[in-house]
């Protein structure tokens, strides 16, 4: 069985027959025998096995490396090719695949399906997951094994807190843990986390708990970029117990943001509450392998106009009040999957997963307020989002030059809302909530996904996959349902970071992608010096969510519009390449590397104009140095200017740049200590998925009289990071 090989990774956490089935369950991930495999990116200077061509994986230590240095989980993502952020709150960056963004990528966070609460995406999934309690990150990239997929067309994110460790056989009590802690200049960031963890041979306790917090971080003029301050806290629970070949494991969680800015959006968040819990059992038959999981995950979010945005200290806007925001969200769900190895050359995998999303949001009436009260503004009203999915997929070895996967996989989603409210008794809203109650809000949609994946490797030097996938992705409730088309609710809601007010579409149909990539990766066979990788992809999305300018509202001329989603079909396409290679090995002064990444995209509505958020041409090339327990990198990043803009939103272009990034860690016995420069040539740039930098914007108008859409946001000046992990 092909899980005999792959007990690289498991064996470090698991003794024996647990460390097949963990690790056959991990063979969710379509990877080779070679064990695990590591892309270039990874800067944890371990070589990266054939194997598993768009998938990359991250690894504990690769990931603390960078705690110092980063924040938010989506971060740690930046670095893999064809991998880019939208920029959001300090710890809110919304993940984009091959151009393909938020939603349309699936996030799986420790098994559980999250959607974000807020219609700004305030809250998406990735955030619910301090970096420090990590233990693997999965990214594949276009074409996703049908397990892994489903409701989502541009790939899959799997975050994983690390595998129980037990105490080995013979030993009575294993006691771990760890203390982390950083400072980030620019911000005046900082913070900490800590673990700790007990186990016998059968049980394991362990708590993960992390502070963080972060002033508005300055440009490399100095300027500071408004509402970009934060602060977090999490704390999270596992109990996990272990017979023989079955493990059972019960997480629970509780984060607290008491705030978060945003600089590209109206609104900022002033609180987020978090409760979850999860139960995860897997275990080894003799007919296979059993994986089961369920979730219950619960939502309080708060949005309001903070300071920044506020003009307090601005007469016009003196009299002007705040305009509070709640959204109420569950998500509930589970999936079981089943490991069925036909021989020692075929496996079979099917599964059967449900999720269940519910939000609530309303506007509470503002006292005084001609145009909020009497009544609380309600947007949802009880939504639904219910989807169930069912799969089958084959992998099957040919020969050892040949390998194959095929799948296949139905979801049935089920939406639906109550009525709606406006704030005031008469008027324009008031007919618009009418209207919109006398619908049917009632949907269902039917998707059906195909994934097939060839892999061939002729040789011990390259290897070549190839892959086509039917991915669908049914419209999300924040697509569907918002009802207002009067200026200030729009300006409310919109998770693009571009200013912009948005207006539901009850009529949207879902998204169906076709993707199709090839893969060839090239190595250095012999003494593993050198390894290359280039993926071209093409992908045809018919009825691609995007917007149209709105037709019933009253357009601003300040730059900002309001905008109605809308199906349009659309093609992306793009390339992603990848190698390092040794540079020089000497006894005395170390190992010299480096390893580099680009990445183009390109994508256009097939009715004309381009899409939105297509990150232009951009690499990394970073030189790697390593002497014992030293690993510096001197990092050079450059992105091209970004002149594909979407017309229709008012893209801003943004010019060209260089970065330079230059880092330093220690490790002894231990201790780790990082130390790291980020923007070293203090330069001033904008990211091209930024967004408008609306951070000292008053909120509630995008209307004529206001501020216009014309600046982006930037990006952080020179700041210097220090942080220090002691684990025992
Ligand atoms: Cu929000």
């Amino acid at each position: 069985m092909k899980s005999k090989s792959k007990l690289t990774m498991a064996a470090i956490a698991l003794p024996s027959l647990m460390a097949q089935s963990a690790i056959t369950l991990a063979a969710d991930k379509y990877e080779q025998d070679e064990g695990v495999l590591l892309d270039t990116i990874v800067i944890t200077g371990k070589k990266p096995a054939q194997g598993g061509l768009n998938k990359t994986e991250l690894n504990a230590e690769g990931i603390r490396r960078q705690q110092a240095q980063v924040q938010d989980t989506a971060k740690l993502l930046e670095d893999i090719p064809g991998v880019s952020l939208q920029a959001g709150g300090g710890i809110s960056s919304l993940p984009i695949i091959h151009g393909l963004n938020d939603e349309r990528v699936k996030i799986d966070v420790n098994g559980m399906n999250i959607v974000a609460a807020c219609a700004n995406h305030m809250n998406p999934p990735l955030s619910y997951i301090d970096r420090s309690n990590i233990g693997t990150i999965t990214v594949l990239r276009g074409i996703t094994p049908v397990s892994m997929g489903g409701d989502s067309i541009g790939g899959t994110i799997s975050v994983q807190s690390a595998e129980p460790v037990f105490a080995q056989p013979g030993k009575d009590i294993l006691l771990n843990g760890s203390l982390s802690g950083f400072y980030r200049s620019n911000g005046d960031s900082f913070g900490g986390s800590m673990a700790l963890g007990i186990a016998n041979q059968h049980v394991k306790l362990g708590y993960t708990g992390s502070h963080s917090q972060s002033g508005n971080y300055s440009d490399a003029r100095g300027v500071i970029v408004k509402s970009s301050a934060y602060e977090s806290q999490n704390h999270a629970f596992n109990l996990a117990f272990k017979f023989d070949q079955h493990l059972l494991e019960f997480k629970g969680g509780q984060q607290h943001i008491p705030f978060q800015g945003f600089p590209t959006q109206r609104m900022d968040m002033t609180n987020n509450d978090s409760i979850f819990g999860n139960v995860h059992y897997k275990g080894m038959f003799d007919w296979g392998n059993l994986d089961g999981r369920l979730y219950l995950e619960n939502t309080s979010h708060t949005m309001d106009i903070e300071d920044d945005k506020f003009y307090t200290n601005d007469p016009k806007r003196a009299l002007t009040m705040k305009m509070p925001m709640e959204v109420r969200g569950r998500n509930f769900g589970y999936k079981i999957q089943a490991e069925l190895p036909i021989n020692d050359d075929h496996l079979v995998r099917i599964g059967n997963e449900f999720h269940s999303n519910r939000l609530n949001e309303w506007w509470p009436a503002v006292k005084g307020s001609m145009g909020m009260s009497p009544n609380d503004f309600v947007n949802l009203n009880g939504a639904t989002r219910d989807r169930v999915g069912s799969y089958a997929e084959w992998e099957a070895n040919w020969s050892p030059q040949l390998k194959s996967m095929l799948g296949v996989r139905y979801d049935h989603t089920m939406t639906d809302t109550g009525n709606v409210k406006a704030y005031q008794l008469t008027g324009a809203t008031v007919t618009a909530a009418n209207n919109f109650n006398r619908l049917n809000h009632g949907r269902s949609f039917d998707t059906f996904d195909v994934t097939a994946l060839l892999q061939f490797k002729p040789n011990t030097m390259s290897q070549f996959e190839f892959g086509y996938a039917r991915k669908n992705r049914a419209p999300s409730l924040y697509e569907l349902y918002p009802w207002s088309n009067a200026g200030m609710m729009m300006t409310m809601i919109g998770s693009a970071g571009d200013g912009n007010g948005y207006l539901g579409n009850l009529n949207l149909k879902p998204e169906i992608a076709h993707n199709l990539s090839l893969t060839a990766a090239f190595r250095d066979s012999s003494n593993n010096a050198w390894e290359f990788k280039a993926t071209p992809y093409f992908s045809y999305v018919e009825n691609f969510i995007d917007a149209d300018r709105c037709t019933s509202c009253t357009q601003p001329t300040n730059g900002f519009y309001y905008l109605q989603y809308a199906n349009h079909n659309a093609r992306l396409w793009g390339i992603d390449v990848s190698g390092r290679a040794d540079i020089y090995q000497h006894a005395t002064f170390g190992q010299f590397s480096t390893h580099t990444s680009m990445s183009y995209v390109r994508g256009q509505r097939m009715d004309g104009g381009n899409l939105y958020h297509m990150m232009p041409l951009n690499a990394k090339l970073s030189l790697d140095h390593k002497l014992q327990g030293w690993k510096s990198a001197l990092e050079m990043q450059f992105v091209d200017a970004k002149s594909d803009v979407q017309a229709i939103r008012n893209e801003l272009r943004t010019p060209g740049y260089i970065l330079l990034n230059a880092k330093t860690g220690y490790q002894w016995k231990n201790l780790s200590v990082d130390v790291g420069l980020d923007n070293v040539l203090n330069k001033q740039y904008y990211h091209p998925l930024g967004g408008a930098y609306m951070g000292d914007y008053y909120a509630m108008s995008i209307g004529s009289g206001e501020k216009g859409n014309n600046r982006n946001l930037p990006g952080m000046g020179r700041s210097v990071f220090v942080g220090m992990t002691l684990s025992y």
